[in-house]
């Protein structure tokens, strides 16, 4: 009997993994055995991901396409799909928009919705109903800490991000008879360059670690061993829940 995370012989497709916390939980999946298959917009980038993952001896694929573009991701995955399954599916790609409410034009709305949120209906739609015949599929989303409590600057991403930790639960109770387990993960503050700006910011700074118990910015390699857990048969019995890792950002006043 092989370890309850042990991903060995598992397919996972990535989205926004070309760098981040995506790349992170890539390599996670990888060292706990899955294929893996890396995507973003840009060729370019994806190609550096997939080579150091393929260095250090783990199966890698890649998939370059913008998950806003429904025709793109939908010839893509089909293609994915052709002659082999994606067994795990990790809605990550993302991005943030600050600004004041009042100053947010409707395509900052829109980008949001359309990346966080449809992409992971667009590729759900495609993806679980082969999960469906197979009887097994693992989906997780990518929520954020922005999907309980919010600041100001970033209402398009609150919303958007609101409304995929719903959609997780939405997924869940409706293939969780098809033994597909749907989790989402909300990190807290993590060093990424979508963050970059927050993180140089020496105010931003000292609120981040002063909301935060643990002190500091979450570190992506620290997400990656709770998307093993949520990818893995450890988690079959583990549906709509949302991870938070973030600290202790959420239990703190
Ligand atoms: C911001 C940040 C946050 C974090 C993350 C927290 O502008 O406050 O971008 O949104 O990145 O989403 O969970």
């Amino acid at each position: 009997m092989t370890h309850p995370f042990d991903l060995s012989g598992r397919r996972a497709l990535i989205t926004g993994s070309s760098r981040g916390l995506g790349f992170a939980i890539a390599r996670g999946l990888a060292e706990a055995g899955a294929a893996v298959i890396l995507n973003g917009r840009d060729p370019a980038t994806l190609a550096p991901a997939a080579d150091a993952l393929t260095h250090a001896g783990h199966r890698v694929e890649i998939a370059p396409f913008d998950v806003a573009d429904p025709v793109a991701l939908t010839d893509s995955v089909q293609r994915l799909q052709a002659d082999q399954p994606i067994h795990i599916l990790v809605n990550n790609a993302g991005l943030q928009i600050r600004a004041a409410l009042v100053d947010q034009p409707d395509h900052a709305w829109q980008t949001m919705f359309d990346v966080h949120v449809m992409a992971a209906v667009r590729l759900a739609r495609l993806i679980a109903p082969t999960m469906i015949q197979r009887r097994q599929g693992k989906i997780i989303n990518i929520c954020s800490l922005m999907s309980e409590v919010t600041r100001p600057t970033v209402a398009p991403y609150t919303m958007a991000k609101g409304a995929l930790k719903m959609l997780t639960k939405a997924m869940a109770v409706e293939w969780a008879a098809h033994n597909i387990q749907v989790n989402g993960i909300g990190p807290g503050y993590f060093a990424t360059e979508m963050n970059a700006a927050l993180i140089q910011d020496e105010a931003f700074n000292a609120f981040v670690t002063r909301r935060t118990p643990a002190g500091r910015w979450g570190k992506p390699e620290e997400l990656a061993p709770v998307a093993v857990f949520l990818a893995s048969r450890a988690s079959d019995f583990v549906n709509g829940q949302i991870v938070y890792v973030d600290g202790g950002a959420l239990a703190n006043l």
